[in-house]
């Protein structure tokens, strides 16, 4: 396969190392999209989020097959909540608060059923799985170490949500020098103006924090 790609992207094209680039995956647990999880207590249609499914299988396979690394994330807490601040414990009235006991096990708490990767984008027992405790998967995490460790240079980001999830942690990348992609559709927001208007901040001012393509244009690229 080529070393090089060109994703047919806004602002503009951006031509990628491919041994230098890995697909990131924010997020997509069963705790966001699924009833009974920690997006549904928070009072948001879980629904929104099925859409990002499919566009996200798609390039995770043609990741798999060209052998692009692949790193999960996931949103959580330990057991004993000591890496969750009691900011993030006590805003809002949400049905269930992190660490309770709803359908899928504890919201949000690592090793719960809720916590985990929906089947249909399980990781391969090979590709690597972030356990973050925040928004961005930098804060508090080895993912810095570990885009160190494999040369990488640029980041193919999708994942849920939009604005929330995915924004921080392309910002985090930004201003640590990676060219970030996001894969507008294998991006979901429960609110889809949020999910517009989170496209359209990372791609004006000329890109100022990376470039936005769909899924059809990245698999393009990967041939
Ligand atoms: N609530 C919401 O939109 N998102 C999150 O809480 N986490 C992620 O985006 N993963």
């Amino acid at each position: 396969k080529p070393t090089l790609g060109v994703i047919s992207a806004e602002p503009e094209p951006i031509t990628l190392d491919w041994p230098a680039t890995a697909l990131v995956i924010i997020d997509m647990q069963r705790d966001f999209l699924e009833p009974g999880g920690f997006g549904e207590t928070l009072g948001n249609d879980v629904s929104q989020l099925a859409r990002a499914v499919k566009p996200i299988g798609a390039v995770l396979k043609a990741a798999r097959e060209t052998g692009t690394l692949v790193i999960h994330t996931r949103e959580g807490h330990l057991a004993d909540l000591s890496d969750a601040p009691p900011a993030k414990l006590e805003r809002g009235a949400p049905s269930l608060r992190i660490g309770d006991l709803g359908p899928m096990g504890r919201i949000l708490i690592r090793g719960e059923a809720g916590h985990d990767i929906i089947p249909e984008l399980y990781p391969l027992d090979s590709e690597i799985v972030i356990d973050k405790p925040g928004k961005g998967a930098f804060y508090a995490t080895e993912l810095a170490d570990v885009l160190e460790k494999y040369g990488i240079e640029n980041l193919l980001v999708c994942g849920v949500t939009t604005e929330v999830c995915v924004n921080t942690t392309v910002r985090e990348a930004n201003d640590r020098g990676f060219r970030c992609v996001v894969i507008s559709d294998g991006c979901a927001s429960y609110f889809p103006e949020f999910h517009e208007m989170g496209l359209k901040m990372i791609k004006a001012q000329g890109g100022i924090f990376g470039w936005v393509a769909d899924s059809a244009a990245v698999l393009e690229a990967m041939k």
